[in-house]
């Protein structure tokens, strides 16, 4: 080929994509990622369409080359009709025909790849340009609901229609081939999830603690009150396989012998008997469910521990979040975690439901300033060794033009 050929092609090769993510709106770390990701393509030149049955929390107006897509779901009064993976896949289809998208992501694989799938067969039973299929396997879509021998035959062959997976852990890689006997013969990636370390970093600001502190014990603390107030976070969907429980059994433990307060941020189906709960046991002054947050950042950076019991976690992004501000974490020795924390360097891990592993690896951080102060430095550490944004971004960018090269490159 001539140079300039030879330019041209390469430059061909780079050229910005079209791109189609799909993921949950609510709360969760595969939303989060989606977005995070999403945004950091359209930040380097790519163009990329959200679709979601509704408007992601976390996206701000859209900018230049971020588009939001609303997927309208017909609401026709039949029990569990669940048309949204129909709507999704018609949404799909006709957004890959307006714009000629060259390829969708598909986070979370239930329902998101069946419906992918369907719409690419659409397009091409009409003789269209074909996208390619990437799904990023994020947890429970392996472990819990992907297992359920109900959906397993679609799950397999629909996650084999795809061009690429990747999952944030090499345990959900492993699991997912096993579980679900998928083909060794399918590209299949392991890309962590990431943080933005400006926006998550550690930042001890005692003043700022002491008020925040106070604003939500509704009373005025003093300095010293505040210094020396301990406090653990825990940030969730409030889902049973996070396992509060075990946190509430913690601070019973605890509070008689140390000033500790639990932070609970977040939402959902376990919050109202967990309250309940907390009342029963007298805890109501120790435990603060603070519902979900705007920004949730600046509680993590007045944390001393985050804690996170969960029964399994493909990755456990919330505890990444919280390394990142350089606090220690307390975590189940499950699933991803183990790829996230090492123990006794940037946190704890202990066996699931061991509540009195959990409270003495708490009380060991609370106790000795040394060596949580190692912790805290190594906590940040491995957050900006092996999960800053801009090499993972990369990461799934290489793969996408890889893909997508290919395509070019054989039609
Ligand atoms: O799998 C789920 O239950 C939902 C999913 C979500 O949307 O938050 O969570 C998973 O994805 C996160 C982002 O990759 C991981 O950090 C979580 O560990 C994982 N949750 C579970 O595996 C329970």
């Amino acid at each position: 080929m001539a140079l300039a050929a030879v330019a041209r092609h390469n430059q061909d090769m780079n050229a910005p994509l079209r791109i189609a993510v799909t993921s949950f709106p609510s709360l969760g770390g595969s939303g989060i990622v989606a977005t995070e990701l999403g945004r950091a393509l359209a930040h380097r030149g790519h163009e990329v369409h959200f679709l979601c049955y509704d408007r992601p929390a976390w996206i701000d107006e859209p900018r230049d080359r971020l588009h939001v897509h609303r997927v309208e779901v017909p609401d026709y009064p039949l029990p569990h009709l669940g048309a949204y993976p129909l709507a999704l896949a018609s949404a799909l289809s006709s957004l890959c025909e307006r714009v000629s998208i060259d390829l969708i992501h598909l986070h979370y694989a239930i329902p998101h790849t069946t419906s992918a799938v369907l719409a690419k067969q659409l397009l091409a039973s009409r003789g269209l340009p074909v996208p390619k299929l990437v799904t990023t396997l994020h947890g429970t879509d392996v472990t819990l609901v992907g297992s359920d021998p109900a959906i397993a035959p679609i799950h397999r062959y629909t996650l084999e229609q795809c061009d690429g997976l990747t999952t944030p852990s090499e345990y959900l890689r492993q699991t997912a081939t096993m579980r679900l006997g998928l083909s060794s013969q399918l590209p299949f990636e392991v890309i962590p999830n990431f943080i933005d370390t400006d926006r998550f970093s550690p930042e001890r600001n005692p003043a700022q603690r002491r008020d925040i502190l106070s604003s939500i014990l509704g009373r005025e603390l003093t300095q010293t009150e505040s210094d020396a107030l301990r406090v653990l976070s825990h940030s969730s969907n409030f889902r049973p396989v996070k396992r509060i429980d075990d946190l509430l059994l913690m601070m019973q433990a605890l509070r008689d012998d140390l000033p500790v307060l639990l932070l609970l941020i977040g939402d959902g189906p376990e919050r109202e008997r967990l309250q309940k709960q907390v009342h029963q046991n007298g805890l109501s002054s120790s435990v603060c469910f603070l519902g979900q947050q705007q920004d949730f950042v600046p509680l993590l950076k007045l944390s001393d521990v985050f804690l996170l019991p969960s029964q399994l976690e493909g990755f456990g992004l919330s505890a990444l979040e919280a390394l990142g501000c350089g606090v220690p974490v307390v975590a189940s020795n499950v699933g991803g975690l183990p790829e996230v924390i090492t123990d006794g360097q940037n946190g704890f891990l202990h066996e699931v439901g061991n509540v009195a592993a959990i409270t003495s690896a708490v009380r060991q951080l609370l106790t000795d300033a040394t060596r949580w102060t190692q912790m805290s430095h190594a906590a940040r550490h491995s957050v900006e060794q092996s999960f800053r944004r801009d090499p993972l971004v990369t990461r799934y960018e290489q793969l996408f033009l890889s893909l997508c090269r290919r395509t070019k490159s054989t039609t």
